[in-house]
Protein backbone atom coordinates (compact mmCIF):
# COMPACT_ATOMS: atom_id res chain seq x y z
CA UNK A 1 0.00 0.00 0.00
CA UNK A 2 1.06 3.67 -1.20
CA UNK A 3 2.57 5.89 1.91
CA UNK A 4 0.13 9.02 1.85
CA UNK A 5 0.06 12.23 4.16
CA UNK A 6 -2.62 13.21 6.63
CA UNK A 7 -4.03 15.20 3.82
CA UNK A 8 -7.68 15.79 2.87
CA UNK A 9 -7.99 19.61 4.26
CA UNK A 10 -11.98 20.04 4.63
CA UNK A 11 -13.04 23.39 3.05
CA UNK A 12 -13.13 26.46 5.25
CA UNK A 13 -10.86 24.66 7.65
CA UNK A 14 -8.40 26.18 9.93
CA UNK A 15 -5.03 25.55 7.93
CA UNK A 16 -3.05 27.10 10.75
CA UNK A 17 -5.01 23.86 13.14
CA UNK A 18 -5.08 21.53 10.00
CA UNK A 19 -1.04 21.80 9.96
CA UNK A 20 -0.68 21.61 13.76
CA UNK A 21 -2.79 18.29 13.40
CA UNK A 22 -0.86 16.91 10.59
CA UNK A 23 2.39 17.57 12.48
CA UNK A 24 1.01 16.00 15.64
CA UNK A 25 0.55 12.76 13.56
CA UNK A 26 3.65 12.69 12.06
CA UNK A 27 5.22 13.06 14.96
CA UNK A 28 3.73 10.41 16.58
CA UNK A 29 1.78 12.41 19.41
CA UNK A 30 -1.60 11.84 19.90
CA UNK A 31 -4.42 13.94 19.03
CA UNK A 32 -6.52 14.43 22.43
CA UNK A 33 -10.35 15.07 22.97
CA UNK A 34 -9.90 18.81 23.36
CA UNK A 35 -7.40 18.99 20.61
CA UNK A 36 -8.49 20.66 16.87
CA UNK A 37 -9.22 17.96 14.69
CA UNK A 38 -10.71 17.05 10.83
CA UNK A 39 -14.13 16.38 11.31
CA UNK A 40 -13.79 13.24 8.80
CA UNK A 41 -11.12 12.27 11.70
CA UNK A 42 -13.56 12.95 14.44
CA UNK A 43 -16.09 10.85 12.49
CA UNK A 44 -13.61 8.02 11.53
CA UNK A 45 -13.07 6.97 15.28
CA UNK A 46 -16.16 7.60 15.94
CA UNK A 47 -17.44 4.63 13.68
CA UNK A 48 -14.54 2.32 14.68
CA UNK A 49 -14.79 2.89 18.43
CA UNK A 50 -17.95 3.08 18.57
CA UNK A 51 -18.39 -0.78 16.34
CA UNK A 52 -15.39 -2.14 18.02
CA UNK A 53 -17.39 -0.72 21.78
CA UNK A 54 -20.30 -2.90 20.07
CA UNK A 55 -18.71 -5.75 19.72
CA UNK A 56 -17.39 -6.58 22.49
CA UNK A 57 -20.80 -6.17 24.10
CA UNK A 58 -22.17 -8.45 21.33
CA UNK A 59 -18.67 -10.73 22.41
CA UNK A 60 -20.17 -11.76 24.94
CA UNK A 61 -23.02 -13.72 24.00
CA UNK A 62 -21.45 -16.48 22.11
CA UNK A 63 -19.22 -17.61 25.51
CA UNK A 64 -21.61 -15.96 27.96
CA UNK A 65 -24.31 -19.11 25.95
CA UNK A 66 -21.81 -21.61 27.60
CA UNK A 67 -21.47 -20.12 31.66
CA UNK A 68 -24.57 -22.21 32.64
CA UNK A 69 -23.06 -25.69 31.84
CA UNK A 70 -19.35 -25.09 31.59
CA UNK A 71 -18.29 -28.81 32.81
CA UNK A 72 -16.37 -27.69 35.94
CA UNK A 73 -16.19 -24.87 38.75
CA UNK A 74 -13.18 -23.95 37.36
CA UNK A 75 -14.26 -23.38 33.77
CA UNK A 76 -16.90 -22.11 34.81
CA UNK A 77 -14.98 -19.14 37.06
CA UNK A 78 -12.98 -18.55 34.03
CA UNK A 79 -15.28 -18.15 32.03
CA UNK A 80 -17.04 -15.63 33.91
CA UNK A 81 -14.26 -13.57 34.53
CA UNK A 82 -13.55 -13.69 30.55
CA UNK A 83 -17.30 -12.89 29.51
CA UNK A 84 -16.76 -10.00 31.96
CA UNK A 85 -13.79 -8.27 30.67
CA UNK A 86 -15.37 -8.29 27.65
CA UNK A 87 -18.32 -5.90 29.07
CA UNK A 88 -15.48 -3.64 30.61
CA UNK A 89 -14.13 -3.41 27.17
CA UNK A 90 -17.34 -2.41 26.09
CA UNK A 91 -17.26 0.93 28.59
CA UNK A 92 -13.52 1.65 27.94
CA UNK A 93 -14.48 1.91 24.64
CA UNK A 94 -17.71 3.49 24.65
CA UNK A 95 -16.11 6.47 27.02
CA UNK A 96 -13.60 7.01 24.64
CA UNK A 97 -16.10 7.56 21.82
CA UNK A 98 -17.78 9.85 24.23
CA UNK A 99 -14.68 11.96 24.34
CA UNK A 100 -15.27 12.42 20.25
CA UNK A 101 -19.11 14.23 21.20
CA UNK A 102 -21.45 11.48 21.00
CA UNK A 103 -23.50 9.62 23.55
CA UNK A 104 -23.48 6.56 24.24
CA UNK A 105 -26.97 5.86 24.30
CA UNK A 106 -27.52 7.03 20.81
CA UNK A 107 -24.53 4.67 20.02
CA UNK A 108 -26.47 1.35 21.99
CA UNK A 109 -29.82 3.06 19.57
CA UNK A 110 -27.79 2.63 16.92
CA UNK A 111 -26.36 -0.67 17.31
CA UNK A 112 -30.29 -2.10 18.65
CA UNK A 113 -31.71 -0.35 15.14
CA UNK A 114 -29.37 -2.13 12.95
CA UNK A 115 -27.85 1.17 12.16
CA UNK A 116 -24.22 0.44 13.15
CA UNK A 117 -22.29 -2.65 12.14
CA UNK A 118 -20.60 -5.04 14.69
CA UNK A 119 -17.41 -7.89 14.28
CA UNK A 120 -18.66 -10.32 11.45
CA UNK A 121 -17.35 -13.15 13.86
CA UNK A 122 -20.00 -12.95 16.54
CA UNK A 123 -22.80 -13.84 13.97
CA UNK A 124 -21.42 -17.34 14.03
CA UNK A 125 -23.31 -20.04 16.54
CA UNK A 126 -21.31 -21.47 19.51
CA UNK A 127 -22.18 -25.55 19.35
CA UNK A 128 -20.08 -26.85 21.56
CA UNK A 129 -17.91 -26.62 24.74
CA UNK A 130 -15.20 -26.50 22.33
CA UNK A 131 -15.85 -23.26 20.73
CA UNK A 132 -15.49 -21.70 24.04
CA UNK A 133 -11.61 -22.36 23.75
CA UNK A 134 -11.32 -21.71 20.03
CA UNK A 135 -13.02 -18.51 20.25
CA UNK A 136 -10.53 -18.03 23.11
CA UNK A 137 -7.22 -19.41 20.55
CA UNK A 138 -8.66 -17.81 17.25
CA UNK A 139 -10.79 -14.66 18.02
CA UNK A 140 -9.08 -13.91 21.09
CA UNK A 141 -5.89 -14.14 18.85
CA UNK A 142 -6.78 -12.36 15.78
CA UNK A 143 -8.18 -9.92 18.21
CA UNK A 144 -4.71 -9.22 19.78
CA UNK A 145 -2.91 -9.26 16.37
CA UNK A 146 -5.43 -6.28 15.15
CA UNK A 147 -5.26 -4.38 18.32
CA UNK A 148 -2.11 -4.26 19.49
CA UNK A 149 -1.03 -2.16 16.96
CA UNK A 150 -4.12 0.20 17.85
CA UNK A 151 -2.67 0.86 21.49
CA UNK A 152 -0.13 3.35 19.24
CA UNK A 153 -3.19 5.15 17.48
CA UNK A 154 -2.88 8.32 17.38
CA UNK A 155 -6.28 9.19 19.21
CA UNK A 156 -5.04 9.11 22.79
CA UNK A 157 -7.93 7.72 24.74
CA UNK A 158 -8.88 4.76 22.18
CA UNK A 159 -5.19 3.98 22.65
CA UNK A 160 -5.33 4.04 26.18
CA UNK A 161 -8.00 1.79 26.24
CA UNK A 162 -6.43 -0.07 23.82
CA UNK A 163 -3.46 -0.72 26.06
CA UNK A 164 -5.74 -2.24 28.80
CA UNK A 165 -7.74 -4.34 26.75
CA UNK A 166 -4.85 -5.92 25.17
CA UNK A 167 -3.29 -7.36 28.26
CA UNK A 168 -6.95 -8.78 29.22
CA UNK A 169 -6.79 -10.60 25.83
CA UNK A 170 -3.83 -11.89 26.23
CA UNK A 171 -5.26 -13.63 29.14
CA UNK A 172 -8.24 -14.71 27.46
CA UNK A 173 -6.31 -16.20 24.38
CA UNK A 174 -4.49 -18.16 27.02
CA UNK A 175 -7.43 -19.50 28.25
CA UNK A 176 -8.47 -20.95 25.22
CA UNK A 177 -5.38 -22.54 24.45
CA UNK A 178 -4.83 -24.10 27.61
CA UNK A 179 -8.82 -25.09 27.22
CA UNK A 180 -7.71 -26.50 23.64
CA UNK A 181 -4.54 -28.34 25.00
CA UNK A 182 -6.57 -30.18 27.77
CA UNK A 183 -8.96 -31.66 25.43
CA UNK A 184 -6.72 -32.69 22.86
CA UNK A 185 -5.72 -34.91 25.86
CA UNK A 186 -8.88 -36.49 26.74
CA UNK A 187 -11.16 -38.34 24.63
CA UNK A 188 -11.24 -39.02 20.83
CA UNK A 189 -14.91 -37.56 20.98
CA UNK A 190 -12.92 -34.58 22.60
CA UNK A 191 -10.71 -34.32 19.84
CA UNK A 192 -13.12 -34.67 17.33
CA UNK A 193 -15.24 -31.59 19.01
CA UNK A 194 -12.14 -29.63 18.72
CA UNK A 195 -11.35 -30.19 15.06
CA UNK A 196 -15.35 -29.51 14.18
CA UNK A 197 -14.72 -26.33 16.09
CA UNK A 198 -11.59 -25.35 14.39
CA UNK A 199 -13.06 -25.95 11.19
CA UNK A 200 -16.12 -23.88 11.96
CA UNK A 201 -14.22 -20.81 13.38
CA UNK A 202 -10.81 -20.81 11.23
CA UNK A 203 -12.46 -18.50 8.31
CA UNK A 204 -14.71 -16.30 10.17
CA UNK A 205 -11.49 -15.21 12.39
CA UNK A 206 -9.79 -14.26 9.10
CA UNK A 207 -12.38 -12.48 8.02
CA UNK A 208 -12.59 -10.24 11.41
CA UNK A 209 -9.80 -8.18 9.69
CA UNK A 210 -11.78 -7.00 7.35
CA UNK A 211 -12.20 -6.91 3.31
CA UNK A 212 -9.05 -7.16 1.13
CA UNK A 213 -7.31 -4.36 1.47
CA UNK A 214 -8.08 -3.55 -2.73
CA UNK A 215 -11.76 -3.34 -1.25
CA UNK A 216 -10.89 -1.93 1.83
CA UNK A 217 -12.53 1.51 1.35
CA UNK A 218 -11.27 3.11 5.12
CA UNK A 219 -7.91 1.97 5.41
CA UNK A 220 -6.21 4.22 3.39
CA UNK A 221 -7.36 7.54 5.14
CA UNK A 222 -6.91 5.65 7.95
CA UNK A 223 -3.59 4.89 8.04
CA UNK A 224 -2.95 8.67 6.53
CA UNK A 225 -4.36 9.35 10.24
CA UNK A 226 -2.71 6.71 12.25
CA UNK A 227 -5.64 5.59 13.66
CA UNK A 228 -5.18 2.05 11.75
CA UNK A 229 -1.12 1.41 11.97
CA UNK A 230 -1.59 -1.82 9.53
CA UNK A 231 -3.22 -3.02 6.85
CA UNK A 232 -6.27 -5.14 6.73
CA UNK A 233 -4.23 -7.85 4.63
CA UNK A 234 -0.32 -7.71 6.85
CA UNK A 235 -2.39 -8.21 9.67
CA UNK A 236 -4.38 -11.45 8.30
CA UNK A 237 -1.07 -12.69 7.17
CA UNK A 238 0.31 -11.84 10.58
CA UNK A 239 -2.42 -14.02 12.12
CA UNK A 240 -1.93 -16.94 9.71
CA UNK A 241 1.87 -16.87 10.15
CA UNK A 242 1.15 -17.04 14.13
CA UNK A 243 -1.50 -19.88 14.29
CA UNK A 244 -0.53 -22.38 12.17
CA UNK A 245 2.81 -23.29 14.66
CA UNK A 246 0.35 -22.99 17.45
CA UNK A 247 -2.32 -25.73 15.65
CA UNK A 248 0.17 -27.53 15.03
CA UNK A 249 1.73 -27.66 18.47
CA UNK A 250 -2.15 -28.54 19.52
CA UNK A 251 -2.59 -31.42 16.91
CA UNK A 252 -5.61 -29.93 14.95
CA UNK A 253 -5.31 -29.48 11.18
CA UNK A 254 -6.38 -25.78 9.51
CA UNK A 255 -8.93 -25.99 7.39
CA UNK A 256 -7.01 -24.62 4.00
CA UNK A 257 -5.58 -27.13 1.55
CA UNK A 258 -3.43 -24.35 0.12
CA UNK A 259 -2.04 -23.32 3.81
CA UNK A 260 1.68 -24.42 2.72
CA UNK A 261 5.23 -22.10 4.03
CA UNK A 262 6.79 -20.01 1.14
CA UNK A 263 10.42 -19.58 1.94
CA UNK A 264 10.91 -16.68 -0.74
CA UNK A 265 8.35 -14.25 0.84
CA UNK A 266 9.06 -15.82 4.68
CA UNK A 267 5.35 -16.24 5.04
CA UNK A 268 2.38 -18.86 4.56
CA UNK A 269 0.54 -18.79 1.78
CA UNK A 270 -3.33 -19.69 2.05
CA UNK A 271 -6.53 -19.78 0.36
CA UNK A 272 -8.80 -16.59 0.12
CA UNK A 273 -12.11 -16.84 2.53
CA UNK A 274 -15.87 -16.64 0.88
CA UNK A 275 -15.99 -12.86 0.66
CA UNK A 276 -19.66 -13.49 -0.13
CA UNK A 277 -20.25 -14.54 3.01
CA UNK A 278 -18.18 -12.02 4.73
CA UNK A 279 -20.82 -9.77 2.92
CA UNK A 280 -23.56 -11.47 3.81
CA UNK A 281 -22.77 -11.48 7.28
CA UNK A 282 -21.66 -7.94 7.58
CA UNK A 283 -24.89 -6.72 6.46
CA UNK A 284 -27.16 -8.79 8.61
CA UNK A 285 -27.90 -12.13 7.04
CA UNK A 286 -25.42 -14.24 9.03
CA UNK A 287 -26.69 -17.31 10.98
CA UNK A 288 -27.10 -15.60 13.91
CA UNK A 289 -27.13 -11.58 13.14
CA UNK A 290 -31.24 -11.56 13.87
CA UNK A 291 -30.89 -13.26 17.17
CA UNK A 292 -27.69 -11.08 18.86
CA UNK A 293 -29.14 -7.86 18.28
CA UNK A 294 -32.63 -9.23 19.39
CA UNK A 295 -31.30 -10.26 22.44
CA UNK A 296 -28.94 -6.89 23.12
CA UNK A 297 -32.24 -5.00 22.61
CA UNK A 298 -34.27 -7.02 24.88
CA UNK A 299 -31.46 -6.44 27.36
CA UNK A 300 -31.91 -2.72 27.03
CA UNK A 301 -35.21 -2.69 27.56
CA UNK A 302 -34.64 -4.76 30.96
CA UNK A 303 -32.33 -2.46 32.27
CA UNK A 304 -34.27 0.84 31.39
CA UNK A 305 -35.52 1.10 34.87
CA UNK A 306 -31.75 1.10 36.27
CA UNK A 307 -30.90 4.09 34.18
CA UNK A 308 -33.75 6.04 35.28
CA UNK A 309 -32.73 4.41 39.01
CA UNK A 310 -29.59 6.07 38.42
CA UNK A 311 -30.09 9.20 36.98
CA UNK A 312 -32.60 10.03 39.55
CA UNK A 313 -30.03 9.10 41.99
CA UNK A 314 -27.47 11.50 40.53
CA UNK A 315 -30.27 14.08 40.20
CA UNK A 316 -30.66 13.84 44.01
CA UNK A 317 -27.56 14.21 44.97
CA UNK A 318 -26.96 17.38 42.32
CA UNK A 319 -29.77 19.07 44.27
CA UNK A 320 -28.62 18.56 47.42
CA UNK A 321 -24.78 19.68 46.31
CA UNK A 322 -26.59 22.93 44.35
CA UNK A 323 -28.31 23.51 47.86
CA UNK A 324 -25.40 23.28 50.12
CA UNK A 325 -23.51 25.82 47.88
N1 LIG B 1 -17.06 -7.23 10.76
O1 LIG B 1 -12.62 -0.18 5.07
P1 LIG B 1 -12.66 -1.30 6.05
C1 LIG B 1 -13.11 -8.82 19.76
C2 LIG B 1 -16.67 -3.07 7.85
S1 LIG B 1 -13.86 -7.40 19.26
C3 LIG B 1 -17.98 -6.28 10.52
O2 LIG B 1 -11.51 -2.23 6.01
P2 LIG B 1 -11.86 -0.30 8.64
C4 LIG B 1 -13.64 -9.61 20.83
C5 LIG B 1 -16.03 -1.75 8.26
O3 LIG B 1 -16.51 -1.34 9.54
C6 LIG B 1 -13.54 -7.41 17.49
N2 LIG B 1 -17.73 -5.21 9.73
O4 LIG B 1 -12.90 -0.72 7.53
C7 LIG B 1 -14.72 -9.16 21.60
C8 LIG B 1 -16.45 -0.87 7.14
O5 LIG B 1 -17.82 -0.51 7.32
P3 LIG B 1 -18.42 0.98 7.24
C9 LIG B 1 -13.74 -6.09 16.90
C10 LIG B 1 -16.49 -5.10 9.20
O6 LIG B 1 -12.63 0.27 9.76
C11 LIG B 1 -15.29 -10.00 22.54
C12 LIG B 1 -16.43 -1.79 5.93
O7 LIG B 1 -16.55 -3.10 6.45
N3 LIG B 1 -12.47 -5.46 16.67
O8 LIG B 1 -12.20 -9.15 19.11
O9 LIG B 1 -10.76 0.51 8.08
C13 LIG B 1 -14.81 -11.30 22.72
C14 LIG B 1 -15.16 -1.68 5.12
O10 LIG B 1 -14.00 -2.14 5.86
C15 LIG B 1 -15.50 -6.05 9.46
C16 LIG B 1 -12.42 -4.19 16.27
O11 LIG B 1 -13.42 -3.56 16.08
C17 LIG B 1 -15.81 -7.14 10.26
N4 LIG B 1 -14.93 -8.12 10.55
O12 LIG B 1 -11.21 -1.69 9.08
C18 LIG B 1 -13.71 -11.72 21.97
C19 LIG B 1 -11.02 -3.62 16.10
N5 LIG B 1 -14.37 -5.67 8.79
O13 LIG B 1 -18.58 1.43 8.64
C20 LIG B 1 -13.13 -10.90 21.02
C21 LIG B 1 -11.02 -2.19 15.68
C22 LIG B 1 -14.68 -4.54 8.17
O14 LIG B 1 -17.43 1.82 6.49
N6 LIG B 1 -11.43 -2.02 14.30
N7 LIG B 1 -15.94 -4.20 8.40
O15 LIG B 1 -19.73 0.80 6.57
C23 LIG B 1 -10.58 -2.16 13.26
O16 LIG B 1 -9.40 -2.47 13.41
C24 LIG B 1 -11.13 -1.86 11.88
O17 LIG B 1 -12.34 -1.14 12.03
C25 LIG B 1 -11.37 -3.13 11.03
C26 LIG B 1 -12.00 -2.69 9.69
C27 LIG B 1 -10.03 -3.79 10.72
C28 LIG B 1 -12.30 -4.10 11.72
Amino acid sequence: MSTVTAQETPPGADLEHQAEFDAKVAADQRIEPRDWMPEAYRRTLVRQVSQHAHSEIIGMQPEGDWIASAPSLRRKAILLAKVQDEAGHGLYLYAAAETLGVDRADLTERLIEGRQKYSSIFNYPSLTFADVGVIGWLVDGAAICNQVPLCRSSFGPYSRAMVRICKEESFHQRQGYELLMRMMEGTEGQRRMVQDAVDRWWWPSLMMFGPPDAESPNTRQSMAWRIKRDTNDDLRQKFVDMSVPQAEKLGVTLPDPELAWNGERGHYDFGEPDWVEFKQVVSGAGPKNAERVARRRAAHEKGAWVREAATAYARKHQSAEEATV
